[in-house]
């Protein structure tokens, strides 16, 4: 069976945002026919979207995988789940939200799923750090993920989270 390289962004801000996606990669790393390869530092941002929320924490990972796109879809909803059922459904819907970046070079668009994810492009906290460990990465359209990161420039105020 095929290796793929798969990217995921991590998004959390709720019941203690670091510790969800640091638990999160070890997680990544678990999941069947899957290794975690790389993973970026951890970033803070201003939310996007509805401003009456927690500032995120965020990251990239970068996964070598045997599962097919909507099967590595599959483990990462179900990753999302146990994270909610874990902290309650007080914590809301946002303890940890899992994006599927990239795979390989595809392009898909089925009701589950969209690839490449469809607002990655616009979004500094998936750009960033992607281009931080893969700076010659490029689109399917054959967009450079390192251009679009800096044309977005220092927009949602995106900063390294300093080592606890
Ligand atoms: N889906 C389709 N394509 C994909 C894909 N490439 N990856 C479908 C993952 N899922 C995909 O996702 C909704 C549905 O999208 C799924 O059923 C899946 O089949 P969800 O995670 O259940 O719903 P959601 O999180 O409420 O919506 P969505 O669209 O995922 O929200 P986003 O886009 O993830 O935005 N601001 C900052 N600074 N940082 C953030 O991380 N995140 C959000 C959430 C808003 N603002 C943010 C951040
Ligand atoms: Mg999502």
């Amino acid at each position: 069976m095929k290796h793929h390289r798969a990217w995921v962004g991590l998004g959390s801000n709720l019941a203690d945002p670091r510790s969800q996606l640091e638990l999160a990669l070890e997680e990544l790393d678990q999941l069947p026919l899957t290794r975690l390869s790389i993973a970026s530092r951890l970033y803070t941002s201003r939310p996007l979207g509805p401003r009456d929320q927690p500032d995120f924490i965020n990251a990239v990972a970068g996964l070598e995988t045997r599962l097919s796109p909507l099967a590595l879809l599959d483990q990462l909803q179900a990753l999302e789940q146990r994270h909610r059922r874990v902290r309650g459904r007080h914590w809301g819907p946002r303890t940890l939200d899992l994006d599927l970046l990239l795979f390989d070079q595809e392009c898909l668009s089925v009701p589950r799923l969209t690839l490449p994810h469809p607002e990655m492009a616009r979004r500094a906290f998936v750009l960033v750090p992607l281009a931080e460990m893969a700076p010659d990465l490029r689109l399917p359209d054959g967009n450079e993920v390192a251009t679009l990161a800096q044309a977005l420039g220092d927009s949602g105020n995106l900063k390294v989270l300093p080592n606890r």
